[in-house]
């Protein structure tokens, strides 16, 4: 099945200029950009956007992390990508993540994790749209 999932390169790894090697280790697994662009979150979207985690003890930490410097906003398309992103990222936390994966890669603890991918196609529904409108959707 064809889907459609949303990716952040969280500003961490911005910072560390790892978007290149992150952006071809996706293009290697078959699935295509879509939409993409260079943003800097506001404290309100940035809790708007994790708002399923509010209450967490990580969520404050969470929401000014990603406030620290500019992310890269995607939209991916491939067969089953939300599964096969959730592969390529490997486990949350990258001392767990295995070998090869975009975390065990890049990421540096739980927080400072290098990558966002939508976790089904009910959160990449809610979480496309919150950044892209649809005339940015031009290649589908
Ligand atoms: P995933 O991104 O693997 O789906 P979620 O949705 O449970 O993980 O968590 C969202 C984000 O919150 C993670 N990407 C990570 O940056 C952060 N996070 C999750 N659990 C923790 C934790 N225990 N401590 C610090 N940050 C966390």
């Amino acid at each position: 099945m064809t889907e459609r999932t949303l990716v952040i390169i969280k500003p961490r790894a911005i910072r560390e200029n790892k978007l290149g090697k992150i952006i071809s280790m996706i293009e290697n697994e078959n699935f295509k950009l879509i939409a993409g662009k260079f943003i800097r979150l506001s404290r309100q979207q940035a809790e708007q956007f994790y708002y399923i985690h509010k209450g967490k003890d990580f969520y404050d930490g969470l929401v000014k992390f990603m406030q620290t410097g500019p992310i890269f906003v995607s939209v991916w398309k491939g067969e089953n990508i939300i599964d096969g992103m959730r592969k390529l990222m490997g486990s949350t936390n990258p001392e767990k993540a295995e070998k090869g994966t975009i975390r065990h890669s890049f990421g540096h603890n739980i927080r400072e994790n290098s990558i966002h991918g939508s976790d089904s196609e009910k959160s990449a529904s809610y979480e496309i749209p919150f950044f892209f409108s649809k005339n940015e959707l031009i290649m589908e």
